[in-house]
């Protein structure tokens, strides 16, 4: 078994692999069964176009959850492969972004969402596979966080409602103004401080896949108030 089958069997689910690590005890790896710890964790998701053809090929845009499609293209994968599957939806939620920091360069942006140098903050997570073996894998790439070198900060001055603020993300603004007609640039293009990053512009979500996004957040934590 290597990780380059592994990755390559990912891409053929239309995931993107997302790195990968040797987890160690701090890092909440569940184990794949009793006594039987995680050696290497391989995440998987989305950076660049491949998730959302795939699952738009495949499924309902309207009506299906991209939640059960991640679970349906990883559970046989996991099968296959002798590994647990393991997602970010699942509750207690799993620390999915602290994995992320060690599998591939993401780091927290301003907004909360992590950034990557390559797709800004135009990626995201479907699972990880959790493996019995410890695989060899290439080194870390230990680029910085972009945000470093970005005095400007353009993502925190756009939010039309200042929903990121030094005390976090204000869901409840975020989502009010999602409901009103302002909110309508949002809701069809994505998340306008989102969009004001400059980083990773290729990756940015096609209005098709940030519509899909913004109306799943919507309808979990949306209100309407305008009538
Ligand atoms: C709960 C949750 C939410 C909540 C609250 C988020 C919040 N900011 O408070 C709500 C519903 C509001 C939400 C909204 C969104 N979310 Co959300 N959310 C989650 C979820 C399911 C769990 C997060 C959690 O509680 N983890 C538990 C803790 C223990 O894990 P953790 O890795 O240690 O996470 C914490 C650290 O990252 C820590 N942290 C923050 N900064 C730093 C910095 C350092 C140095 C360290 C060490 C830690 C740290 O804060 C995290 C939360 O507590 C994750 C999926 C997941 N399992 O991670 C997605 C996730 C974080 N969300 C995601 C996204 C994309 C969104 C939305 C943009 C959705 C949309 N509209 O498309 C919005 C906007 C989020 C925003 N601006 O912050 C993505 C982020 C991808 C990325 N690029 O980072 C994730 C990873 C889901 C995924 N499938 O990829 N989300």
């Amino acid at each position: 078994m290597n990780l380059q089958r592994i990755n390559a069997a990912l891409r053929q689910a239309g995931l993107t692999p997302r790195g990968a690590f040797h987890p160690v005890p701090g890092d909440g790896v569940p184990d794949i069964a009793p006594e039987q710890p995680a050696k290497t964790l391989i995440l998987a998701g989305n950076a660049g176009p491949d998730m959302w053809q795939a699952f738009s090929a495949s499924r309902n845009t309207d009506t299906d959850l991209l939640d059960d499609w991640s679970r349906d293209q990883l559970t046989p994968l996991a099968e296959t492969f002798g590994a647990r599957a393991l997602f970010p939806f699942e509750r207690p939620h799993l620390p999915f972004q602290r994995w992320a920091m060690r599998a591939e360069p993401c780091n927290a942006s301003p907004l909360g969402m992590f950034i990557h140098p390559d797709h800004g903050l135009w990626h995201g997570y479907r699972g990880a596979l959790a493996l019995p073996e410890r695989l060899e894998l290439p080194p870390m790439d230990n680029r910085p966080s972009p945000c470093e070198s970005c005095p400007d900060r353009p993502c925190l001055q756009t939010c039309p409602v200042g929903a990121f603020g030094k005390d976090g993300y204000d869901v409840p603004a975020c989502a009010q103004h999602l409901a009103t007609r302002d909110g309508g640039d949002c809701m069809e293009l994505g998340c306008r401080a989102r969009r004001a990053c400059p980083v990773g512009a290729t990756s940015r979500y096609e209005p098709e896949q940030a519509a899909f996004h913004m109306r799943a957040f919507f309808k979990t934590h949306g209100r309407k108030t305008d009538p």
